[in-house]
Order: structure tokens, then sequence, then C-alpha cells
């Protein structure tokens, strides 16, 4: 039995991945993002696999769905879908489906020139330039990060103590700097980089909470982000962002620079309003921005800003068959 037909546009986002699945969404109950997020979850998280994992994604695969706006202001909703989960919010996703959506003609802003979304975490706000029907660049004006825990100490296996910061800017993210035997991503291969990563994030939860403050269906530090120094002398930073069992970010991570540019901004190392030119593990570039400071229930916090460029490389249409034993993907 057919259980489901999805049409794609897919593309990537500076490298990454990402899959616009255009039809075969499922009704979702809630008047919020964050609502619609938990109903999905409990009862359509068979939708995700299926469209991320092998054999019809891959390790990196990451994905998003369009739906009405949930404000009164709001141009659409975004609910995303990747290999680790259900994300909060996903800045490279967001590049992608914004042009994508433009381009193919599903979105029309009140506003030309400016797409206001709701997502799970919140509202982010999408500038971009609209040239021949082309998307040149788009820039988000993020959900507030900001800086969970300072100083945390785990020892892992393959590199003894190690000290990390803990920073949300959509989804937690567990900020390695180089150190001790970590020297820095560009020492590092990707296959130690995801095994290692796996220890830290693991050995992080079992020692700290991270629950978003508004937000308690938002947990739990996620995503390591590894940093090291870029290759172009134009890039102010690099970093290798993993993700669920086996992924390293192609893209330098939108919601992953925001949580650094929130940490680097509370240390004082980054200034309001000057750009952070962030590169990726395969050398793609995001520019980020403190925008703006603000708070979360009282604590400090910074509203970042992450520009970016997404191109699409087709369009797919992918069925799900109760009679394929690997209807709803797997895992190696
Ligand atoms: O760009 O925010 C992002 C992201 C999250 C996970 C992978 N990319």
């Amino acid at each position: 039995m057919n259980r489901g037909t999805f049409f794609c546009i897919d593309g990537h986002t500076c490298g990454n991945p990402v899959r616009l699945v255009t039809s075969g969404h499922p009704n979702l109950r809630g008047a919020t993002m964050a609502d619609k997020r938990q109903h999905f979850l409990s009862e359509f998280d068979w939708i995700r696999t299926a469209l991320m994992f092998e054999p019809r994604g891959h390790d990196m695969m990451s994905g998003a769905f369009l739906y009405p706006p949930c404000s009164d202001d709001g141009d659409i909703s975004i609910l995303f879908i990747e290999t680790s989960g259900c994300l909060p919010m996903c800045g490279h996703g967001t590049i992608g489906t914004v042009t994508f959506a433009l381009e193919h003609g599903l979105l029309t802003p009140k506003e030309p020139g400016l797409v206001k979304i709701d997502t799970p975490a919140g509202r982010v706000d999408a500038r971009y330039e609209l040239h021949q029907g082309k998307v040149k660049w788009v820039k988000l004006i993020n959900v507030p990060a900001f800086v969970a825990h300072t100083n945390v100490q785990v020892d892992i296996k393959e590199l003894g103590v190690l000290t990390v910061d803990i920073a949300y800017g959509g989804n937690f993210y567990i900020i390695v700097e180089p150190q001790g035997r970590y020297k820095g991503i560009e020492h590092t291969d990707a296959d130690t980089l995801i095994r290692q990563a796996r220890d830290i994030r693991d050995a992080v939860n079992e020692q700290v909470d991270c629950i978003h403050p508004q937000n308690p269906n938002v947990f739990g530090a996620t995503h390591v982000l590894w940093t090291g120094n870029p290759k172009s002398p134009k890039a102010h930073a690099a970093n290798a962002v993993f993700y669920g069992d086996k992924a390293i970010d192609r893209s330098p991570c939108g919601t992953g620079t925001s949580a650094r540019m929130a940490q680097l901004f509370s240390k004082g190392q980054l200034e309001l309003q000057k750009d952070f030119i962030h590169e990726s593990y395969i050398g793609s570039q995001f520019i980020g921005r403190v925008e703006a400071v603000t708070e979360v229930a009282g604590k400090a916090a910074i509203r970042p800003s992450i520009q970016g460029w997404a191109v699409s490389t087709g369009t797919n249409c992918i069925t799900v068959d109760d009679d394929d034993p690997y209807a709803f993907g797997f895992q190696v």
C-alpha cells in the first residue's frame, strides 16, 4: 500500500542539503509551530525518517515543509525535518526553503524583499535579493541567541579533559575550542570529529540540563560545534558542526553560527553590528552579525543575523510504500 507521495525541491545551502517537501503535508494541530512540531513528532515522525534516512536520504539530509502562517502578520511557517529530529530552527534550512519557495512561486510575501516566518523556535525574518527569477542571497534575523553554560568540564576517552561552553542559537550547541589534544578542525578529519563529538555530547548531557526558558519542549545539547582556523583570509573563524549520528554540516550552520556569536559576544570577542564571516568544513561562508542586544527570560542574549545563498539542484517525487522493508529508512 502506498503510504505517501511527496514532491520535493532538492538543493543545498552553501553545500548542505535542503529537501523542501511541497506536497504530502500532514495536517497538524496547534496554534503555533512549536505545538505543530509536537504533533508531528508524536504521529508523523515516519515521514521524517522515510525522507531523511537511507535509502531516500543520507546522513546529512535535512529538509522542510511549508505551512500557512500561524501569526497574523506572518507570511509562512516552516517545519524542519532532519536526520537528528525535528529541529526547532535551522538556518541553512531556512535559507534554502526561502530561496526555493520564491524561485518556484510557492511564496508571495506581503512586503517584497521580506519574508516573515513562524518557526517552532519563534519568529525569524528573512530579507532577500531576487534578480531575474533567482534569489542571490537570503539574510535571516534569527531568534535570540544566548549562552546557557560556561566552562563545563568533560572527560573524553580520546581527548582527556575538555572545557566547553554551551550556547543556544535555535538549537543548543556545545562549543569546543582548540585545547590540549584537540588542535582545531584544520588538523582533524571528519570521522574523528564525528566519533569524538558523540562522546562529548553524551558526557555534556549527563552533566548539565539545557532547556529553553520559554519553551520546555526545546531541550538537550544536540549539536557539537568544533572551532578552528579558516582557510580563507577573508573569514574570521571556521567551524564544523556535528549533528544527528554521523553528520558534519557542509554549511557554516546558521543556528550554530548564532550560538557561536552569542558566546564570542558574551566574552567581549565580537562587536555589535560588525560582520563575522564564518567558514564551514568545506570552505563555504556565512556572514553573521550581532544585530542587537536583547534578553531571554532575564538572561543576556543577542539578536543574530545570518546571510548565505542556496541553489536548487532538481525536483524529486518520493513514494513510501508499506511493501518496502526500508519504507521508513535505516541507519548503519
Ligand atoms: O544551519 O542551523 C543550521 C543547521 C542546523 C543543523 C544543520 N544545519
